[in-house]
């Protein structure tokens, strides 16, 4: 049987989307076509990392005569510049900067959207050939348009959120984005140079059989929490089976399959760092909206993680993150603690 399956391209299934809502400006639409310019940019600077050596090392200058620069701060760069040089940002926060970045020019202060990224997360790995990605998430300005935006646009709660995504620079390159119609996932086709619908409608299973956390900081965890963690290994046919301990040590790896095939991943707070390790804002947060589109559950262990009114920009949480199964079954144990 021929099926005559259309290939759907980001820019396509962009302006499909828009296309249903008459009424609207396609500002949205345009800023994640933005966004997928950039992390295409971001994609073949990843892929040559391990050739750093040969091209020049950040700080020095390659054979281009360019100053060679690091990888996340060439990351930032290029999304900042896109969303600057669109049509729907009006400013950005990013994990890269110390403060937020107001765009300022006539265009950009008339525009709908701020955005927050974490433009290359886990960039440590790179220099060992781990998966590692960029994470964003976009808001709707509530200082009025026509004027510069504010701080208090980029401190909105999360569950303010319009639409949030990330870029897995994995064994291919997947560009994933929600908005509250769902979750869709794209996939980098080289040879067209274009991110195309491979993962249409993700939705993540109810329940899994893969715990991701750090063992490392285990004697540093609540006891309730040691105590899910010894469970996940004590799980037998009764009880569900044995659950698999997978964790690459890279946010969006492990939230990316943990979301595809079912898990629960977890950056609790430790002794050392009670309030956690991971950034609410360009995070937590948006791995908490797309998760929820997708049916999962998001908290920081005592409530709904897009609950939270965020008073700093680089604020950090604690992180439990997954199937709605696994994470009520994660409760029964975090209500334990006082
Ligand atoms: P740890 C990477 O540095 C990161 O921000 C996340 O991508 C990752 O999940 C976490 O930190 C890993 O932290 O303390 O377990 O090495």
């Amino acid at each position: 049987m021929i099926v005559n399956r259309k290939i759907l391209t980001l820019d396509e299934f962009t302006i499909q989307q828009m296309r249903q809502f008459p009424s609207a400006t396609g500002e949205l639409s345009s800023l994640l076509r933005d966004i997928g310019l950039a992390a295409k940019r971001v994609n073949v600077e990843v892929n040559k990392a391990g050739l750093v050596d040969i091209l020049g090392d950040a700080g020095s200058v390659n054979v281009q005569g360019e100053d060679v620069k690091k990888l996340d701060i060439y990351a930032n760069n290029q999304f900042m510049g896109v969303l600057q040089h669109g049509i729907s940002c009006a400013g950005i926060g990013s994990e890269e900067l110390d403060d937020f970045v107001v765009f300022d020019d006539e265009i950009s202060n008339n525009s709908k959207y701020v955005v927050q990224f974490d433009p290359l997360d886990g960039s440590g790995n790179i220099d060992v050939n781990i998966s590692i990605g960029t994470i964003f998430s976009v808001y709707r300005r509530i200082s009025k348009p026509g004027v510069p935006c504010t701080k208090e646009d980029f401190l909105q709660p999360g569950n303010r959120q319009v639409a949030a995504g990330y870029i897995i620079y994995g064994s291919s390159t997947m560009y994933v984005y929600a908005t509250k119609r769902g979750v869709n996932g794209f996939t980098l086709d080289p040879a067209i140079g274009e991110f195309c619908l491979s993962h249409p409608d993700i939705k993540c299973p109810p329940s899994g059989k893969v715990y991701s956390v750090n063992h490392g900081n285990f004697f540093q965890y609540n006891e309730h929490i040691r105590e899910y963690i010894n469970v996940c290994q004590k799980k037998d046919k009764t009880n569900g089976g044995p659950y698999t301990q997978r964790y690459i040590g890279s946010m969006v790896a492990d939230v990316h399959r943990n979301l595809m095939k079912g898990g629960i991943f977890m950056y609790p707070g430790t002794t050392d760092k009670p309030g956690g390790k991971l950034r609410l804002l360009y995070e937590c947060n948006p791995f908490a909206f797309i998760v929820e589109m997708a049916g999962g559950r998001a908290t920081d262990g005592k409530q709904r993680i897009m609950d939270i009114q965020p008073t700093e920009l680089h604020q950090r949480t604690p992180f439990f993150v997954g199937s709605v199964d696994m994470m009520d079954e994660l409760d029964t144990y975090l209500e334990k603690i006082k």
